[in-house]
């Protein structure tokens, strides 16, 4: 039977150019969604763009434009962002597109139709960056928690009734315990819903763009209820019956960043479960970056611009980077010479020279044909099982979205590797011993098959560089190709090899 899986990255506001922080879940999301088709699994990964709403509204307004024709520019960053970073995403949603208006409204009307939706008025602070309502006790200083300018509402407003999901909410976290996670995320959501819930204002009087309330177009549905119905909308909601539905909703993970955890852990459920639809198995909130130690943003001007890094360091150098260096859930900090140290020490040096010299000796020693391998020793055997157990070790940590463990145990092997060469010095077998340097150099590229087998997720244009080097076969490049039936042939020929991760040298 086929196994399904379906990942979401938030959609991201329009109101600006694509950064780093867009980037970071979409890659990760692309690494889970990469890791699980080479596990064998149908998967159905999502990204896309959130363009309704009065952040949206207002930037399209201050750039002097029209808000449908800067939707459909800034949309188009993204997208071209996506490509560039070689995200594998299967489906990439606009909020504007008929098919999300459609399923939008049938969620509204399905929450009508329970009686999950009331009209009443809005009194209290609203923030147009963070799209988000704030009550007077929840002000620092006269802004949101998040910072954001806050202004004053007074207007007629439907309402979620959110303050009836408190226990159904509570009951759901406690019989799926994996569906926040990090733990201590899972914590604060608990927390804030035990502290109880009001009711949620789902429209708004106050703008135009959006999509308008069936049957009271004086409002626009508040563009979280709408955004977040794009995760069903894309899996052909509201069609209950249809195939995406069917094998995709519930979906296993959505992937969010810590800032929106809220939205996805209690508002997006309860709306669910009162909609007669079961929620998400999984939301994962991951931190946030700094630049070189300050909080990012528009007005320090410290923005990163992902192409930026993929320019001046290379794309699977910034993937490699983005996902080693901060342990996948906690906050991390971009420096240069982070990045730079990452590059030459563990792809230049580790990795790269591992392969670079293996596949050498190989071209040059054994007339650039993979040796056959005589008696395997012991040390071997301990070097190639190291490679091929990581299998079941990397599902489960992926299973649980850590992702920089998952490159630890892979770097594990890496040192094993390359303290095996040193021990084992096939450069001084040349003159001694050349059976043995032929098995030795043989294990070491059964080894980096595996390496480039495993790496395809993070890094997939050099993964592909060390396999076809290998002349690993196009068809044998699953994780079913794992282990020892699909060994490397004696005799194979392989390419010259170049370097694959060159060492960065700040010019
Ligand atoms: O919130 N570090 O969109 P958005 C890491 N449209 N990740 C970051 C980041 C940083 N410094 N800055 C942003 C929205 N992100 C809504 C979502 S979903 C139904 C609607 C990432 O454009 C992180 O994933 O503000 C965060 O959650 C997302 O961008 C916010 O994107």
């Amino acid at each position: 039977m086929t196994k399904h899986y379906y990942i979401t990255t938030p959609i991201y506001y329009v109101n600006d150019k694509p950064h780093i922080g867009h980037a970071y879940t979409t890659l990760a999301a692309d690494v889970l969604a990469r890791f699980m088709r080479l596990d064998g699994y149908q998967v159905k990964f999502l990204t896309g763009t959130d363009e309704h709403g009065q952040k949206v509204e207002k930037a399209a307004f201050d750039a002097g434009q029209d808000p449908k024709d800067f939707v459909d520019k800034v949309s188009m960053n993204f997208r071209t962002l996506f490509e560039k970073m070689n995200f594998s995403n299967d489906d990439f949603i606009r909020t504007t597109e008929e098919r999300h208006k459609k399923s939008a409204i049938a969620l509204w009307e399905r929450l009508v139709e329970k009686d999950a939706i009331y009209l009443g008025s809005y009194t209290g602070w609203y923030a147009i960056r963070d799209e988000a309502f704030y009550t007077e006790s929840e002000l620092v200083n006269g802004k949101a928690p998040t910072g954001a300018d806050v202004e004053w509402v007074e207007e007629p407003s439907y309402f979620f009734r959110l303050s009836q999901f408190q226990e159904k909410l509570l009951d759901f976290y406690d019989k799926y315990p994996h569906c926040i996670a990090p733990a201590a995320k899972r914590n604060e959501v608990i927390s804030f819903v035990k502290s109880g819930l009001r009711d949620l204002s789902v429209s708004r009087t106050s703008f135009k763009w959006g999509i308008p309330v069936p049957k009271d177009p004086a409002h626009i549905m508040y563009v979280w209820i709408e955004a977040l119905s794009n995760y069903i909308t894309a899996v052909g909601f509201p069609d209950l019956e249809a195939k995406d539905f069917k094998n995709f909703w519930p979906a296993d993970v959505h992937m969010v960043g810590k800032d929106i955890l809220r939205f996805h852990a209690v508002y997006w459920p309860a709306f669910l479960m009162a909609a007669d639809i079961t929620p998400p198995k999984r939301v994962f909130a991951h931190g946030w970056w700094t630049n070189e130690g300050e909080k990012i943003s528009k007005s320090l001007g410290n923005v990163i611009d992902p192409l930026d890094l993929v320019a001046q360091y290379g794309l699977d150098q910034t993937r490699y980077f983005l996902m080693r260096e901060v342990p996948f859930g906690g906050d991390g900090d971009f420096s240069r010479s982070a990045m730079v140290q990452r590059i030459n020490s563990n792809l230049a040096n580790d990795l790269g020279n591992l392969v670079q010299r293996t596949a050498s000796m190989v071209y040059k020693n054994c007339d650039g044909k993979i040796p056959s391998p005589g008696t395997l020793h012991k040390e071997d055997l301990n070097l190639i099982h190291s490679a091929e157990n990581l299998l079941p070790l990397l599902r489960d940590l992926m299973k649980e979205q850590a992702l920089h463990k998952a490159l630890d145990i892979i770097w594990q092997v890496i040192s094993n590797a390359n303290r095996y060469v040193d021990n084992e010095a096939p450069w001084a077998l040349k003159k001694t011993d050349v059976a043995r340097m032929e098995t030795v150099l043989y294990t070491l590229m059964e080894v980096i098959r595996h390496l480039g087998l495993y790496l395809q997720p993070f890094m997939p244009g050099s993964a592909v560089k060390i396999l076809d080097l290998l002349s690993v076969d196009p068809g044998e490049r699953t994780f079913s190709h794992i282990g020892k039936q699909y060994r490397l042939r004696g005799k194979t020929s392989i390419l010259e090899p170049t370097p694959i991760f060159p060492r960065y040298v700040e010019g």
